[in-house]
């Protein structure tokens, strides 16, 4: 399934239907009264996340949408029938903004969680409705209102409770590989990682997701390499882990770029918790490693955690080190299971 976070779309509630303006006319039956019905109500349209969905693709094919509107009222005191809504579903951690892109309509950060982005029309009143003692036989009835049309913006946010960040190149799709059941694309050159991807990590009995994400180069804010914007979907990770190739000249620079382009980006991401580690351990030696690890010391202000995704090492305690952070943040008690069983009430 191709992947796309980002999607503008129409949409239009339904008009409500129109009062009727209709009298009682029977044998027999003398000042039988009005018994005009009123208009049925216009469909809503309704915003809905729901589980298994991790894309916006589909609103790429299909850039409209419109709710039914509200039929007629008529004689006899009928009411006309409401317009049926139209509930566009959305993966979890959609945003919905106006056209502007900047004032947030709706943030669906939970399964089956929905908003009205526009709401129907009101139908008409008949005239039953305007009988009086003073005006028996009115003669008049209400339009329905009409519906509610915006264009809007879909922005999704993927959720996840750690992000890996780094340059290109510096391990992030083979540690998620190592770690968690996704397959990412792993390669030698640099933006092998398009997209970004999730999976589950299991510690100790307890999940977490982990997002792996494109390399960030220097410039990446100015729309260098593949930009920035995905750090969108890091930005509700609780911690970062930022992941420096031992195999680069300097590891402290390597650190520091990826730092200045996450405080480029700013929505919080620089503030975020951080785990630092280096990586690619098994292709360096010891010499190397304690003179790399000092640069990334220095650079960070604390120790980095010393990995290998290929041969393990170290991995295990990075894992648990994220976890703690995690949970840290989730509150005492709960974990990844019971925190997405409590999304489902
Ligand atoms: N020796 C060794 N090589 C590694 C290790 N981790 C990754 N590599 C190699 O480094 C290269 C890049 O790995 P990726 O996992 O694709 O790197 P990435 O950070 O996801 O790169 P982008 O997606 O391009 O940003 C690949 O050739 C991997 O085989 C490791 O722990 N040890
Ligand atoms: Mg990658």
């Amino acid at each position: 399934m191709k992947f796309l976070d980002e999607a503008k779309i129409y949409i239009r509630s339904g008009d409500g239907g129109n009062g009727c303006v209709s009298f009682r006319r029977e044998k027999f039956i003398e000042f039988g009264g009005p018994n005009g019905g009123d208009g049925g109500k216009g469909g809503d349209v309704i915003a809905q996340a729901v589980d298994g969905l991790n894309t916006l693709i589909d609103y790429r094919y299909q850039q409209h949408f419109r709710a039914k509107n509200g039929r007629a009222g008529m004689g006899k005191d009928r009411h006309g029938a409401n317009g049926a809504d139209i509930v566009l579903k959305l993966p979890i951690g959609t945003e919905v903004y106006e056209e502007d892109g900047e004032t947030l309509l709706a943030d669906l950060t939970l399964a089956d969680q929905s908003a009205v982005l526009a709401r129907g029309g009101n139908g008409g009143f008949g005239n039953a409705h305007f009988k009086t003692s003073t005006n028996r036989a009115p003669r008049r009835a209400n339009p329905g209102q009409p519906g509610e049309e915006l264009t809007i913006r879909l922005r999704l946010k993927l959720i996840a409770d750690a992000g890996i960040v780094g340059l290109p190149n510096a391990g992030k799709s083979t540690f998620l590989a190592t770690v968690s059941g996704a397959r990412p694309k792993i390669a030698e050159y640099p933006f092998t990682t398009l997209h970004p991807q999730l999976g589950v990590v299991e510690v100790d009995g307890r999940e977490f997701v982990l997002a792996d994400i494109p390399g960030l180069i220097e410039g990446a804010h100015e729309g260098i390499g593949l930009g920035d914007r995905f750090l969108g979907h890091i930005e509700r990770c609780r911690v970062l882990l930022h992941l420096v190739d031992g195999t680069v000249a300097h590891a402290g620079e390597a650190y520091k770029t990826v730092r200045a382009e996450l405080a480029a980006y700013g929505h919080g991401l620089a503030e975020k918790p951080e785990i630092v580690a280096l990586s690619k351990a098994d292709a360096l030696s010891a010499a190397e490693i304690k003179r790399q690890a000092a640069r990334l010391q220095r650079a960070a202000k604390k120790p980095p955690f010393v990995l290998s995704a290929v041969s393990r090492q170290g991995v295990a305690e990075v894992l648990r080190t994220l976890l703690r952070v995690i949970e840290e943040a989730r509150g005492p008690r709960t974990t990844s299971g019971a925190a997405a069983t409590a999304w489902h009430p």
